[in-house]
């Protein structure tokens, strides 16, 4: 048997329900793959075409022994359950993004990680200095921690107060 991974996944939502649909596609994940620690959400101005609604953000952990493309296929399989549709940059229910796999460096044209915009976007870095501070990132060599500082400034990432 493979060893089982630490990984990091990104969530974002800016359509419908925003912190029901979080929360499935966390409860979706957890029937898949072993679940670690889950961050706050965070409640993010749109980053890039910043004519689209606000965004909810969160960031977990998990552990799994599939290899980063079955991992890919999973987190997509949750997405369009979810009713992603295939256009990128348009809101969407759900977009989970693979951040850290271990400490591999993997680059294909399906996917690349790190996730190449992680360590400039405070919506990924403050949910993740939460769970994984000291976690290293094998590319900038630094800890999540020291990416978040370096950040020119963190605007627009309030903690979100879950609704009941
Ligand atoms: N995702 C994007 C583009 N911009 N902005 C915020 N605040 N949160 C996101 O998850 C996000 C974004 C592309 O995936
Ligand atoms: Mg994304
Ligand atoms: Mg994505």
């Amino acid at each position: 048997m493979a060893e089982a991974m630490t990984v990091y996944l990104g969530f974002g939502s800016n359509l419908g329900d925003r912190q029901d649909n979080l929360k499935k596609a966390v409860e979706y994940l957890g029937e898949r793959l072993r679940l670690g620690k889950v961050s706050s959400v965070y409640d993010t101005d749109p980053l890039g075409d910043t004519d689209q609604p606000r965004f909810l953000n969160m960031v977990c952990e998990v552990s799994t022994t599939l290899p980063p493309d079955g991992l890919l296929a999973t987190v997509k399989g949750i997405e369009s359950k979810m009713g992603r549709t295939g256009k990128s940059g348009m809101p969407r229910p759900i977009d989970i993004d693979i951040l850290l796999y271990g400490n591999m460096v993997y680059n294909t044209p399906q996917l690349t990680i790190p996730h190449p915009r992680m360590h400039e976007r405070a919506f990924v870095l403050v949910p993740l200095a939460e769970i994984a501070p000291d976690v290293i990132h094998p590319v900038k060599n630094k800890t999540i921690k020291q990416m978040l500082k370096g950040l020119k400034e963190v605007q627009g990432v309030l903690r979100w107060k879950e609704e009941a």
